[in-house]
């Protein structure tokens, strides 16, 4: 991604489905085997806003190198993919987004979207990006809500977020 955040707008290639609905690729990248951090980043509209790494997928581009291309564009953040998690359909705002778990690898400390538009990365407990996302983004909270449920490691997630 080159150019200002306007640019960054203005050349956005989309890619949409048969049924008019965008496609976006996001990722729930965890920090460590136990899969009790997750990464979180700022909202492009909003700094005190938290939300998952993710974008549209471009054309041919697959699914799996837009999330690839999304956690390094919008948190400096590589990793590998452990699952695929599943599609989530937002039908308010007319997009699917195909949702990976990945693995953190490595980070780098200046990226293209905190120069672009300064936007923030932090890692959060699942409690309290549960927290986060219920105040700022409940479209993305089911994403979360999936991730638990499904870990290898949701026994102790669960006993998290209910206590
Ligand atoms: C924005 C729209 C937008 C989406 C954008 C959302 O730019 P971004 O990556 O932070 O995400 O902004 P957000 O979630 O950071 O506040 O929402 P908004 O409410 O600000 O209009 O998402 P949605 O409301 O449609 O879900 O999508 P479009 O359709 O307005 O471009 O950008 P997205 O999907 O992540 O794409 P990309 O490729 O720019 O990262
Ligand atoms: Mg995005």
């Amino acid at each position: 991604m080159t150019g200002n955040p306007s640019e960054k707008d203005n050349n956005k290639m989309r890619f949409f489905d048969n049924d008019g609905y965008r496609q976006r690729a996001a990722c729930i990248c965890v920090r460590n085997q136990h899969e009790d951090e997750v990464l979180l980043i700022t909202s492009h509209r909003d700094k005190s806003s938290w939300i998952f790494p993710g974008g549209g997928i471009e054309p041919n581009e697959s699914t799996i190198d837009a999330a690839h291309r999304e956690l390094y564009e919008e948190a400096g953040v590589k990793g590998r993919i452990l699952r695929e998690l599943g599609v989530f359909e937002n039908r308010e705002r007319k997009h699917r987004t195909t949702v990976f778990v990945v693995y953190f690898e490595e980070e780098y400390d200046d990226w293209d979207d905190k120069r672009l538009i300064n936007r923030q990365r932090h890692w959060y407990k699942i409690k309290d990006a549960f927290s986060l996302l219920t105040i700022y983004k409940p479209s993305q909270l089911k994403f979360l809500e999936q991730f638990i449920s499904t870990s290898p490691n949701r026994i102790n997630l669960l006993h998290q977020i209910s206590s």
